[in-house]
């Protein structure tokens, strides 16, 4: 009798040991993201998580928490600074409350298609690491939204049709924005967008076609108008001590990763752009091509942001826009 659980425990003692010793090497990296699930940014960081345990065999795991579910977008950058977490996602935009140049790619009509996009992106980045390494965070890569268009309930021929609109707005530039252009604007972030147009807290808003088509826009405006205005980005960072951390293979494997997320992103970005407004369309929206007093009124909204610019980001600001132009 005795003799059979004696026989499972010796059986059982080496298995114990192998999945102790698995546990020891094997580490789970919580990741907040600010976009819902079915935002393509977040299924290419999912995809990138995937990549990065294929890689390690499962050394690195990273549990992605998307729409603000783990911290809300505004508190994501300082909890990976603070360490809270080792990685994290959030609008590049949203630091140029610390530094203007992070700001530089909401710019109205500075970078407005793919391109440009990229050149701004490859001027900004050696501006922005170091700032971000100053706070012992490690700019990861890097994905554009594409080219952000207007979203009203009426046709918007003039600058002057947006004055005294409720508008739905998503960074500091976009606040000044719409405030240059006689807006009244209100940050909100993508999870509560029909919340806030369904109760009336906003009635506008400029946006990708791919938020406004995962937010299901035509519930409650009836035009989509494409200035494609500007083309902003996200960042993933992560934690350097963290980083420091992981053993070299690892550490290669996810730098790896992150390189192929970076080009898969912005393929996906540019994707998403016709398919997006197809869906809209679909939908019954309007999709409309601005009228040139339209675009010329907000162009003229964009100098002068642009001039503000300039002095805010000072000698840094001057070296992203030589680094961009040439
Ligand atoms: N979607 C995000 C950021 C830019 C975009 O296209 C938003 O609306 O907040």
């Amino acid at each position: 009798m005795k003799r059979v659980p004696r026989m499972i425990c010796s059986l059982l003692v080496p298995f114990f040991v192998l999945s102790l010793a698995a546990l020891a090497f094997a580490e789970t990296w919580d990741m907040p993201t600010p976009y819902p699930d079915a935002t393509f940014h977040t299924v290419n960081i999912i995809q990138f998580a995937e990549d990065v345990k294929q890689a390690t065999g499962g050394k690195l795991e990273i549990k992605v928490h998307s729409a603000g579910s783990l911290f809300k977008h505004p508190e994501i950058k300082n909890a990976v600074r603070g360490g809270q977490v080792p990685i994290g996602e959030f609008f590049v935009s949203l630091l140029s409350n610390e530094n203007a140049v992070f700001g530089a790619d909401s710019q109205p009509f500075l970078a407005t298609n793919y391109d440009d996009a990229a050149k701004l992106w490859a001027a900004q980045k050696p501006i922005i690491a170091p700032l971000l390494e100053r706070q012992k965070l490690m700019a990861l890569f890097s994905v554009p939204w594409p080219p952000q268009g207007l979203y009203t309930k009426k046709e918007i021929n003039t600058v002057d049709d947006l004055k005294g609109i409720k508008f739905r707005t998503y960074n500091a530039t976009l606040e000044k924005f719409a405030n240059t252009a006689g807006a009244a604007p209100t940050q909100v972030e993508v999870p509560d967008i029909p919340q806030a147009f369904s109760t009336g807290r906003v009635e506008a808003m400029i946006t990708s076609p791919s938020t406004g088509a995962n937010s299901k826009a035509w519930d409650f405006v009836e035009y989509f108008t494409d200035i494609q205005a500007w083309v902003p980005k996200n960042i993933v960072v992560v934690n350097k001590s963290a980083f420091d951390k992981l053993d070299k293979d690892v550490q290669t494997a996810v730098l790896e990763a992150a390189k192929t997320a970076e080009m898969r992103g912005w393929e996906m970005s540019k994707k998403e752009t016709a398919e997006k407004i197809a869906i809209m369309k679909e939908n019954g929206m309007n999709i409309v091509t601005p009228n040139a007093e339209l675009m010329d009124g907000l162009k003229k909204v964009g100098d002068s942001m642009l001039a503000d610019w300039k002095e805010a980001a000072g000698k840094d600001g001057e070296a992203l826009l030589q680094g961009y132009m040439k």
